[in-house]
């Protein structure tokens, strides 16, 4: 709905503009355009008798209202999608003729939905999860697809394994649970038949999988692409997504307690950054190679459970992408767009990589049971924003009305029909190819250790305990031991010091024998690009503080609080134990954003806590007060208090580090909340 220039309401109806005079509402009407005269009874045939069969308003509406929900994507269900741009700012025109990757400062349009894996369309957020990261592309060209995920290796090497790993993470089929949650039997016991899956087992394990926000995460092409320039030549490439706001997680505890407080953590985030004009922004980069350094390279870059160091090749910055306008409706657009890495453009081609193979046409076909018709392209969320001609016809929900007699191609009848054109054309990569033919899993797909070690060598000692502790949750929750053995096994061609901390957590006497490996582990050079602390921003921009009051607070302890860190590019909520308002010390009030008992301190990435006496006093027995503390402390996260937040603390039991600041020193405050207290961590938990 758009408002005109003299503030009439516009409302799309059947494609026409209807205005509606200011303040008035619109008629409401049936599918057919009949205005309908009484929404509140449907048609009796006397005030106590039956309803009418003849009553066709009621009939349309229950009908329609029946066949609302159509099948949830089979994985990748529950997602959020927002709309943007993408502007090119160096031009790849040595490597590609495809514009959107020559035409520098062009602004293409841009839809991003990002997504959990296993869980379906209405689980929550914040499960250990891949993040999916689609954008579409909507070129002058056509449309592009990039279908990644937020790590950039995959599971599997081969497409036919695919339903098999997902049968085996999704619901067990007998019992109908777990709902989005590696932490069960069929899983891990698949994942201990597959060493393939080790590599991607220590991204999943790591704190990738529980990011803070949909916001600062990464995200990844994962396959090799091709690129084709104007003499024909082509060039590998990888893509990555990077977000401005670096990279954060949460704390294993504090995304299960999300899961409970909010479950639209991330949607609702996203939704609120877009509401409030904080545009989130990914810059685009790519690495490029040739075949030749290809063959230079101590692994197969065709195989997805590998990754190209950075250090190897270095990422090129080309381009960024803004997210900035909230879709109109959530169906229409989130739930009805359709991805498909088979999406290319002239200029950008695709590799061999087996697992890319099979999903070129697995999207296509998955949208036909999904939307229901080979015509959903024409859903204004999938139609390409250039002209489209051909002589496809008809179809199931056929929008368009082609003119003329002439649907085939060549023709003689018509000099307007619509012809191939060599010169601009999709080409695909001339290379020569030749072989065996047979079911074979390339010789050199076959090492399934060494980037796993690398990229757990590569981690903090803080992020390797994470991921130690998440292996031995994960694993505690697995029944059958043999299972839990075969995944040790596979740890001590990682890490033996890693496999032992596991053996230990979950108190295996003995270290379990490690599998025949197909290849010997190759020693790396540690890649800090692999870490996540490695890659925090040294910013405050788009995260949230807490600040917990009570009447008779410090209002200018708040007030110069709330400045330092709304100026250090933050936002900043109230909670008290009441709606409305709190009264503060000098008589003036203060509105309430949040309930304490429905606004826990997991929601915000650093918290205050400002008291009077009273008020310490009256929350000193309220759990909820008790538990926004700890869970802060917990949780790694920086605490400002004065003298009766330290007050509470005391009651709370909680620590003091040099996370627990004045909340009259601002600047301290602002430099602990950038980050975690990484040091705490040892003195809140045992983890393995
Ligand atoms: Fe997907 N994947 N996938 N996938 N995938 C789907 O397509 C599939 C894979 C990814 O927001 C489905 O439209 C196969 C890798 C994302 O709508 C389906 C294989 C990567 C999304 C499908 C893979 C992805 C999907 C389900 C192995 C990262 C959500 C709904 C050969 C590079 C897109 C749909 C959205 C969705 C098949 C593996 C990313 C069933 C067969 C690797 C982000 O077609």
């Amino acid at each position: 709905m758009n408002k005109t220039s003299n503030g009439d309401l516009q409302i799309a109806n059947g494609g026409e503009l209807h205005q509606i005079a200011n303040g008035r509402h619109p008629s409401l009407t049936t599918n057919q355009g009949v205005v309908i005269s009484d929404n509140q009874n449907s048609l009796r045939s006397y005030p106590q008798g039956p309803t009418l069969g003849e009553d066709f308003i009621l009939r349309e509406k229950i009908t329609h209202f029946d066949h609302e929900r159509i099948p949830e994507r089979v994985v990748h269900a529950r997602g959020t999608g927002v709309h943007g741009f993408f502007e090119l700012t160096t031009s790849l025109e040595q490597y590609t003729t495809a514009k959107i990757l020559t035409e520098v400062g062009e602004k293409t349009p841009v839809f991003t939905r990002m997504s959990t894996v296993a869980g379906g369309a209405g689980s929550v957020d914040t499960p250990r999860d891949v993040r999916g990261f689609a954008v579409k592309f909507y070129t002058k060209e056509g449309n592009w697809d990039l279908v990644g995920n937020n790590i950039p290796v995959f599971f599997i090497q081969d497409a036919i394994k695919f339903p098999d790993l997902i049968h085996a993470v999704k619901m067990e089929p007998d019992r109908g649970f777990p709902q989005s949650a590696t932490a069960h039997d069929t899983f891990w016991d698949f994942i201990s038949l597959t060493p393939e899956s080790m590599h991607m087992i220590m991204w999943i394990m790591s704190d990738r999988t529980i990011p803070r926000s949909l916001r600062m995460i990464e995200g990844f092409g994962v396959h090799s692409f091709r690129l084709i320039n104007a003499a024909g030549e082509s060039t590998f490439v990888k893509f990555h997504w990077r977000p401005k706001l670096g990279l954060q997680s949460t704390i294993w505890d504090e995304a299960v307690k999300l899961a409970g407080a909010d479950p639209d953590f991330h949607r609702r985030d996203m939704f609120d950054a877009i509401m409030s004009g904080n545009f989130p922004e990914w810059e685009l980069a790519v690495q490029l190679f040739t075949q030749e350094q290809a063959d230079t390279f101590p692994f197969d870059h065709l195989d997805p459970t590998k990754l190209i160091p950075e250090e190897l090749v270095p990422l090129k910055v080309i381009g960024r992408m803004v997210l900035d306008r909230w879709p109109n409706n959530f169906f229409a657009e989130t739930e009805q767009v359709a991805y498909c890495p088979a999406n290319l453009v002239p200029g950008i081609d695709f590799s061999n990589d087996p697992l890319l193979q099979g999903r070129l046409f697995s999207y296509h076909d998955t949208q036909l049971s999904r939307l229901g018709t080979v015509n959903f392209h024409q859903i204004p969320i999938n139609a390409p924003k250039c002209p489209i001609s051909n002589h496809q016809r008809d179809g199931h929900m056929q929008m368009t009305q082609p003119a003329g007699r002439v649907a085939y191609e060549p023709n003689s009848l018509s000099a307007t029909s619509p012809r191939e054109i060599p010169a601009r054309g999709f080409h695909s990569a001339a290379v020569t190819e030749a072989g065996t033919k047979g079911r074979i899993r390339s010789e050199s797909f076959a090492d399934h250790y060494s980037q796993a070690r690398l990229f757990y060598i590569s981690q903090t000692e803080y992020e390797q305990a994470h991921l130690a502790s998440a292996l031995v949750f994960e694993l505690s929750k697995v029944e059958h031991v043999h299972v839990r053995e075969a995944i040790v096994g596979h740890l001590r061609h990682i890490d033996e010091a890693l496999a032992q901390r596991v053996a230990t957590g979950l108190g295996l006497e003995q270290l379990p024998a490690a599998p025949v490996a197909a290849r010997p582990v190759q020693a790396m050079k540690p890649s800090p690009a692999l870490q996540i602390i490695g890659k925090m921003q040294d910013t405050l921009m788009g995260r949230t503080i807490g600040i917990l009051v009570a009447n008779h607070s410090d209002g200018a302890v708040i007030a110069k609080l709330k400045q330092a860190v709304t100026d250090a590019g933050a936002t900043v909520k109230i909670v008290a134990s009441k709606m409305g308002n709190v009264k503060l010390a000098g008589g003036q009030t203060l509105p309430v954003d949040g309930q304490l008992a429905g606004t826990p301190s997991v929601v915000f990435d650093a918290v205050a806590v400002i008291l009077s006496d009273e008020g310490v006093q009256a929350l000193s027995m309220e759990s909820a007060a008790i538990d926004f503390v700890r869970d802060a402390f917990g949780h790694l996260k920086a605490i400002a208090v004065d003298k009766g937040g330290q007050a509470l603390l005391d009651i709370a039991r909680v620590g003091k580090d040099a996370g627990v600041v004045d909340a009259n020193d601002q600047t301290a405050f602002i430099a602990a909340a950038k980050t975690r207290q990484w040091n705490r961590e040892k003195s809140v938990r045992g983890l393995a």
